[in-house]
């Protein structure tokens, strides 16, 4: 068995690291969570050719699907969204006439890996807390990494790119850092208000119709929609989430 020097595996880590972060400083697109939504975007984005990054907050990627539905770890998805399932190799299973279960963790996972294997670059523990503007466009996001943001002092770094996805779920924390800066950047005029009550099915269709670009350059998808445009919550259904990233990935893709 060769042996290995502990500071020749840190110095392979850190330079593998570096390189792979001074290369993602700009993309083409930068996508704002690594749920299913984003995870969809970036996988249709980066199949069209597209240069893409996303940046997730948490160790683990995947979002809400890994619990399922009360901690049960399976998904329902509904037909529309199969051909997705099919296209990524996804397994599922018929239930009802219409809907179908994924296991969740196979879903993650299946995401998670055709989107890197389509040439997206996953940035995980780095969360993104405002965005860069000029002359009225999002322009990419500022970030610091999730260890110390908003528990240190330390100034964070930004990833430029010509579209911003918030995907970040029903906080539309990207979306929320527009908000807050008041009546300068005008957003639609429901932004942040919330999502409300549950309508699994008038929800599902809801993200995929109202995913858009809400600012010049910023985009939205999945849950976010919803905490965008006021629509309802729909629960561990998921096929709207993947729909709504692969018809945001269409509008990006048409816009660039
Ligand atoms: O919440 P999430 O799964 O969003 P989604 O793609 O899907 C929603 C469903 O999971 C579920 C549902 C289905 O019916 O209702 O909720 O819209 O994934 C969002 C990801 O964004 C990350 C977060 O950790 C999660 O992995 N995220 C949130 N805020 C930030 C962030 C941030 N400020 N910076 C980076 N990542």
């Amino acid at each position: 068995m060769t042996t290995f020097d502990e500071t020749k595996i840190s110095e392979a880590i850190t330079s593998a690291y570096f390189k792979k972060l001074l290369d993602r400083l700009v993309s083409d697109v930068v996508i704002a969570g690594a749920g299913p939504s984003g995870l969809t975007a970036g996988y249709y984005l980066a199949r069209k050719g597209f240069k893409v990054t996303i940046i997730e907050k948490h160790l683990s990627i995947g979002g809400g699907i890994w619990g399922g539905g009360m901690a049960m770890n399976e998904v329902a998805v509904q037909d529309p969204a199969v051909p997705i399932l099919q296209e990524m190799g996804i397994r599922h299973d018929r239930q009802h006439e219409g809907l179908r279960t994924v296991d969740a963790v196979e879903l993650a996972s299946g995401l998670c890996l055709k989107a890197i294997q389509a040439g997206v670059v996953v940035l995980n523990l780095i969360n993104v807390e405002d965005v860069c503007v000029r002359d009225g466009r999002v322009t990419g996001v500022v970030a610091n990494r999730t260890m110390i943001s908003n528990v240190l002092a330390v100034d964070p770094i930004t990833f430029t790119a010509k579209a911003t996805l918030d995907a970040t779920g029903h906080e539309a924390a990207v979306v929320a850092t527009l908000q807050k800066r008041g009546p300068t950047f005008k957003l639609p005029e429901t932004a942040a208000i919330g999502e409300g009550p549950m309508d699994a099915a008038k929800g599902e269709t809801f993200v995929v119709e109202h995913a858009s670009e809400v600012f010049p350059g910023l985009w939205v998808s999945g849950m976010s929609v919803c905490a965008v445009y006021g629509g309802p919550r729909m629960g561990p259904i998921f096929g709207g989430m993947l729909l709504s990233g692969k018809r945001v990935a269409e509008l990006i893709a048409a816009k660039l």
